[in-house]
This record gives structure tokens, C-alpha cells and sequence, in this order.
């Protein structure tokens, strides 16, 4: 079967926002992400569809087009599929298994099954609606199985894939009683994507394990590298470090941040965190170094103030519950500790925020602290970045973030270690005052990189490789 579209994105999620009317309807409306703004010229421009759930278990909208002429093709997903697929196999297995197993991954025969059935019907979907010869942009680890699925049942078209965490190292993924089969999905693809050189190089290495035929070395942005495909096929191996649209997160001004600050009681330095409640992200981590700051006394609580939001995410699985249950025992102690009446010294939101608040409060913190274990590349560093174009702020950012690869005038640190998280918080605070013209310095070149690397160049990129890799 073929459908009309020389262009597909397929990603677990649809870019819409589920809203329901005033009558007790319900109605779809896009919800514009960073991926979304970057691919929809390419995918207006050339009768592009996007393929992915809904985001609500058991809804099947029908598929509809937005204002630019995209058409959101809808895949329903069930309560059951909810819980094994998306819950179980790719959050409780593959992300703690690509995240160097922060957590133990669970290996779950049922979840496995439900995952293979789910990146089925997703490419069965994707059948439906790919015109003869199209190009196919598959997304993430959730659906590492379609390229292979979609090249047994779609052969004319160009598949590519990107991943957007890491890859583990060989010896981690060897635990997965699934592996061939993930590998063999994804050499389905003509291009395999990746952040970074070393996730491309995990794979490369893995492959080369189990006597895979390759050639060459991963690179960013160009294909030197070969995996060999089931049937001989070439699939060009490369790196592709993702990155935000700037101008997607609006404008702050003076008034708008002396606003936030005088909220937080006008503290000399306020420092920010803004994550998913995520284990990976290191929130109890930077709250344990900012605590024994204050009580060694090198941080004054009259003079900071920690802004820490922590967006809902994966609620119901376990680990997710102790990351939060931790965190907020931490702010509790915290501010039971440091604070006053009417001032407590981390404030702290487990919610979610409009785009133009979270672009408030970057452009008001000093120091922006991003310290997790693991992070395939944190758009939240590169978003902070983006948001000082005078060279103001400072930004704090784990080693063992994707962005340190390229944010390398950050005060770096290692979130294993407190002392290092502590030492990087300190850095950037006297840094700000004893050198603000180097700390300038340093942002500026951050926010050249940030803004010449801007989403729109890395789909571009990924792109223009993948139409090489079918010449
Ligand atoms: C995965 C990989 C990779 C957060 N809180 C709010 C909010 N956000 C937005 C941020 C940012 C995005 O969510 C988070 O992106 P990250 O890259 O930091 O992290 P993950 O969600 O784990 O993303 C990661 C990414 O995919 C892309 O490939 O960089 O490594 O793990 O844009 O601004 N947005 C709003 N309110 C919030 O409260 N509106």
C-alpha cells in the first residue's frame, strides 16, 4: 500500500496537544516542539506527514492536516500498549540500559513482545501514507525496529533514524536479550544518526563484536563510516549533535526579570534548574552540593536563591517515584535548614511552565546548573545559552552531557563527584563577580556556537546525508 507523502517523520509522539471544548468535546491542536519547528519546511514543503501517537491511551483522532499543511497521521495506542511498550520496555528497559544503567534496567519477555507489535503497527502506518520512493526520518529508541520492518515491506523507500540518547557501550547493550533484533531494525536504515561521535562509535564497536562488516570511523556531519546491512546494503554510521530553534523561545526583558527576582526576594545570585523529574538529571545531586555550600558556609542563604523546576514525567514507574520522593525530601530539609519565614532558599515547582515563563527565568539566573549522570545532549544548557546574547550568566554543565562537547567554555563538572558539583557552582558564582569580562568572554563564544548550530542546520545535516546515502 502507498499514500500520496514524499516525506515522513515517525516519532512515538504527535506534535499535538489534546484540548477539550467548553461542550465536553475533545479536539487536537498542534503543539509546536523544537523537532517540529525544524522539520515542518521540509515537511510542508514537500507533502510531508508526521506519524506518532497521540499522547492520551485509547484516543484514535482522525488524521488532520495543520495550518502549514502537514498532515498528523495518528497511531492509537492502548492502555496495555501504554504500560508495556512505552512504560515498560522503552522507560524501565532501553532507557535505563542506553543510560549506563543509572538504574537496573528490567527485562521483561511481555514488554519485549508488546514493543516488537507497537513498532509494527507504526510501520504499517507509515505504509499507509509514504508515497512510492519516499523518504522516512524514524525517531528515537522507542521505535528502533521500523526502519527494519519498513525495509521488508517498503523497499523503495529511504529510511533514516535518528537516535536521540545515547548508545551504551557493547558491553552494556550485550545484556539485552533482545539485541539482535534491535540491531537488525536498525540497519534497516540507510543512515543511522547520532549525537555524538562516541554513541556512533558504540555502535560501530558493538556491530564489529558480533562480526558485522563495517568500514570506517564515525564523524559529525559527514558519512565516513559503514554498517552492512541483512542484504548487503550499506548504512552510513555518522554523528549529529541536535540543537534548538533560538528563535522559538521568545524575548524576555529588564522588567520581566526584575520582576522573577524581586519574587525571589532580590538574593544577589539565583541559581536554576530545569529538567523532566528524571533519575538521569542529577536534581538531588545539585541540591546535595548547593546544601553543604550553604552549611560549610561558602554560600550565604541570605544571598542565593534556587529555582529548580522539575517538569512531571513517567509518574507511575517506580524509579521516577523515588527520584521525585528524594528531590522533594531534599528541598524540605533544605529550606527546613537555610530558609526563613516567607523565604525559603530553593523554590522549587513540579510542573510544568510555559515556554515564555522558562524564558524569564533563564534570562534572570546567574548561574544555570545542568548536572546529569547521562544525557544524550540537554537542549535545557543550549536554551539557557541561547537566552544570553550580551554574555550574561554563567552555566554549570556535567561532563557527561552531549552539550559539553560542544559548550566547552562551561564551568564542566563531574556529577559523580559532590566536590566537583560544588567546586563548578563556586567557580561560576566568583567567577561572575572577580571576572565578569571572562565570564563574558566565555558565554559569548557559547552563544555563537549555540546560535550557528541551530536546529534548523542539524535537521538540514541529517538530511542532506541521508539523501547521499540512496544516490
Ligand atoms: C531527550 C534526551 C536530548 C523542560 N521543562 C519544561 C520544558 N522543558 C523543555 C526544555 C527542553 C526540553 O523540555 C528538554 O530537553 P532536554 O534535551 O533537556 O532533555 P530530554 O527531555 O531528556 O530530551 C536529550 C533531547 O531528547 C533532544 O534530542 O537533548 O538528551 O534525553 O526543550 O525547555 N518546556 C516547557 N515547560 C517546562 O516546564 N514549556
Amino acid at each position: 500500500m502507498s499514500g500520496d507523502n514524499d516525506f515522513v517523520v515517525v516519532a512515538n509522539r504527535l506534535p499535538v496537544d489534546l484540548t477539550r471544548n467548553a461542550d465536553g468535546s475533545e479536539s487536537w491542536t498542534p503543539s509546536p516542539g523544537g523537532l517540529v519547528a525544524a522539520l515542518t519546511p521540509v515537511l510542508s514543503a514537500n507533502e510531508g506527514c508526521w506519524v506518532g501517537w497521540p499522547g492520551t491511551p485509547d484516543a484514535s483522532p482522525e488524521p488532520f492536516h495543520t495550518e502549514d499543511g502537514v498532515l498528523l497521521h495518528p497511531v492509537s495506542l492502548t492502555e496495555a500498549d501504554y504500560r508495556d511498550f512505552y512504560e515498560g520496555f522503552s522507560n524501565a528497559t532501553l532507557w535505563p540500559l542506553y543510560h549506563d544503567l543509572i538504574v537496573s534496567p528490567v527485562y521483561d519477555r511481555s514488554w519485549w513482545e508488546s514493543y516488537r507489535d507497537v513498532n509494527h503497527r507504526f510501520a504499517l502506518e507509515v505504509d499507509k501514507v509514504a508515497a512510492e520512493g519516499a523518504t522516512v526520518w524514524v525517531q528515537d529508541y522507542q521505535l528502533q525496529l521500523v526502519p527494519g520492518i519498513l525495509r521488508q515491506i517498503r523497499p523503495d523507500l529511504t529510511i533514516g533514524f535518528f537516535l536521540h540518547i545515547p548508545f551504551p557501550g557493547p558491553d552494556l547493550f550485550r545484556q539485552l536479550p533482545w539485541r539482535e533484533e534491535i540491531v537488525r531494525g536498525l540497519l534497516g536504515a540507510d543512515l543511522l544518526g547520532f549525537h555524538l561521535e562516541s554513541n556512533a562509535a558504540n555502535f560501530l564497536d558493538l556491530l564489529r563484536h558480533v562480526s558485522i562488516p563495517v568500514e570506517g570511523t564515525a564523524r559529525t556531519r559527514e558519512v565516513q563510516a559503514f554498517a552492512t546491512g541483512g542484504d548487503g546494503r550499506r548504512v552510513g554510521v555518522a554523528a549529529y549533535p541536535i540543537s534548538i530553534d533560538p528563535s522559538s523561545l521568545g524575548h524576555s526583558d529588564e522588567a520581566a526579570v526584575a520582576q522573577r527576582r524581586g519574587e525571589l526576594g532580590d538574593p544577589a545570585t539565583v541559581l536554576l534548574g530545569v529538567d523532566r523529574l528524571d533519575y538521569t538529571k542529577g536534581i538531588l545531586q545539585r541540591l546535595t552540593a548547593f546544601e553543604e555550600l550553604l552549611e560549610s558556609g561558602a554560600l550565604d542563604a541570605q544571598d542565593v536563591a534556587f529555582v529548580q523546576v522539575a517538569t512531571p514525567s513517567r509518574e507511575r514507574l517506580e524509579e521516577y517515584r523515588r527520584a521525585r520522593s528524594e528531590v522533594e525530601e531534599a528541598v524540605g530539609r533544605i529550606n527546613g535548614r537555610f530558609g526563613a519565614i516567607g523565604r525559603p532558599v530553593v523554590h522549587y515547582l513540579h510542573q510544568a511552565l510555559p515556554k515564555r515563563e522558562l524564558r524569564h527565568y533563564y534570562s534572570a539566573a546567574d548561574v544555570m546548573v545542568v548536572t546529569p549522570f547521562k544525557d544524550g545532549m540537554n537542549l535545557v544548557a543550549k536554551e539557557y545559552v541561547a537566552c544570553h546574547p550580551d554574555g550574561s550568566g554563567s552555566l554549570v554543565l556535567s561532563e557527561f552531557a552531549g552539550a559539553a562537547q560542544e559548550l566547552t567554555q562551561a564551568n564542566l563538572c563531574n556529577p559523580f563527584d559532590s566536590e566537583s558539583v560544588k567546586a563548578a557552582i563556586l567557580q561560576a558564582i566568583q567567577g561572575l563577580a572577580a571576572h565578569p569580562d571572562v565570564m563574558a568572554q566565555r558565554m559569548s563564544v557559547m552563544y555563537e556556537q549555540v546560535t550557528t548550530h541551530d536546529v534548523d542546520a542539524w535537521a538540514n545535516a541529517f538530511l542532506s546525508s541521508l539523501r547521499d546515502a540512496r544516490r
